[in-house]
């Protein structure tokens, strides 16, 4: 029986159901140097977190985050709130000595960002871990994306083209959740979807955004307040009332991007492409061939391999459930597919075995913040409609 890792989880709604299966399952799968506990989660409401805790496998539950920081039988706590709340819990975290786990984006400014990296590097020294949770890096076809390209089988990428699409707020009269109000979230479908694509083609292409030039977009800029809580998948406009107020956040971001790689990219986030409920897709086009991820068929990898005779050349599906494919060899026999919740499993693999193995987990902190300064950086040229430098880290 190896050694636990006991977990005291804050927020227990969609990131946190996801989280709870990835804990609930990971050392079943993975042999792991550490055994995860789910010992405590926190919530606000105290029915609400009592239920939450039966249905998701927590010991024990508490509606003060504190408390979860305070008790000694927690060494790992893990952020499922939303951004306006990740510093404080963070950082009070790090200073009592425990790993964190943070959902993304790490903070809702580049300021918060920057003290959040500062403590986590300052109590690396001390042996505490932290990781921020961009879970699509660790899907398998993404993963091996980043093996491919790290092997040069496409050469010098010249193109990254990524999307984010979704469409749950398409209908005017869905209420204002708190995704839609800047102080709770930061920033619109940049921060929440935007970000993602950031991590994933950063961590695949091996190179950093270092330009941006970008617009935002606000298509429905009030709308009723929620009466009720609804979350991302709520019914169109239930749990609405008839006031209503302003949407403080992006609907859209679009950018044009320079990376440090030579690479020149485009990112599209979006709440507003009608029939596109989680539709993420990114393509590179190197010297030697190209690759493409789209994440409705996530099992997936297009490769175009411009190496091969022409009359052999055409774009193939790599069917990534081999294993040696990243992840794999923990799962089913070849062919059996996976889904959207393994790529948490794998994120929390990695963070135990990073604790496990003392190691700093990735994406660290600080290449969090990195991620928040691309963002800063998109908001202030939608602003400013110039090109925009990316601030170093
Ligand atoms: O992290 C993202 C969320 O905030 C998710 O991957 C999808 O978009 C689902 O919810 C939002």
């Amino acid at each position: 029986m190896s050694e636990q890792l006991r977990v005291g989880m804050v927020g227990y709604a969609f990131m946190g159901a996801a989280h709870s299966q990835a804990w609930r399952t990971v050392n079943r799968f993975f042999d792991l140097p550490l055994s995860a506990r789910m010992r405590v989660v926190c919530g606000r409401s105290p029915d609400g977190v009592a239920a939450a805790a039966g249905k998701l496998g927590w010991e024990t539950h508490t509606t003060d985050w504190r408390e979860v920081i305070d008790r000694d039988d927690v060494d790992l706590v893990d952020i499922c709130t939303p951004g306006d709340t990740h510093a404080e819990i963070a950082l009070a975290a790090l200073a009592a000595g425990k790993h964190v786990m943070c959902e993304k984006p790490l903070a809702n400014s580049v300021a918060e960002a920057r003290e959040m990296a500062a403590a986590a590097t300052a109590a690396q020294a001390r042996g505490v871990r932290s990781m921020c949770g961009f879970n699509y890096r660790r899907v398998p076809a993404v993963a091996l994306m980043q093996r491919l390209v790290a092997a040069g089988r496409i050469g010098a990428i010249r193109h990254v083209r990524a999307v984010y699409l979704q469409d749950w707020i398409v209908d005017p009269e869905f209420p204002l959740v708190w995704r839609l109000r800047k102080e709770v979230a930061g920033s619109g479908a940049l921060g929440d979807i935007g970000a993602h694509i950031i991590d994933m083609t950063q961590f695949v292409t091996g190179q950093s955004i270092k330009s941006v030039t970008a617009m935002t977009e606000t298509f429905v800029p009030t709308r009723p307040l929620p009466s009720a809580s609804a979350g991302l998948s709520a019914a169109s406009s239930s749990g609405a009332s008839a006031a209503r107020g302003d949407v403080t956040v992006d609907d859209a971001a679009l950018f044009l991007a320079r990376l440090d790689g030579g690479a020149i990219a485009t990112y599209e986030a979006t709440r507003f492409a009608t029939g596109r409920k989680n539709g993420i897709r990114v393509e590179l086009n190197g010297s030697l061939g190209s690759l493409v991820f789209d994440f409705e068929r996530m099992n997936e990898l297009s490769f175009y391999d411009a190496t091969l005779p022409t009359a052999d050349q055409g774009f193939s599906r790599i069917l990534v459930t081999e294993p040696d494919h990243p992840y794999m060899a923990a799962w089913w026999p070849p062919g059996h597919l996976i889904g959207y919740e393994h790529s948490f499993t794998h994120e929390m693999r990695d963070l135990i075995e990073a604790i496990g193995v003392g190691k700093d987990p990735a994406p660290s902190f600080t290449d969090a913040l990195q991620i928040q300064l691309v963002l800063d950086a998109v908001s202030r040229s939608a602003e400013s409609t110039r090109w925009t430098d990316v601030e170093s880290v």
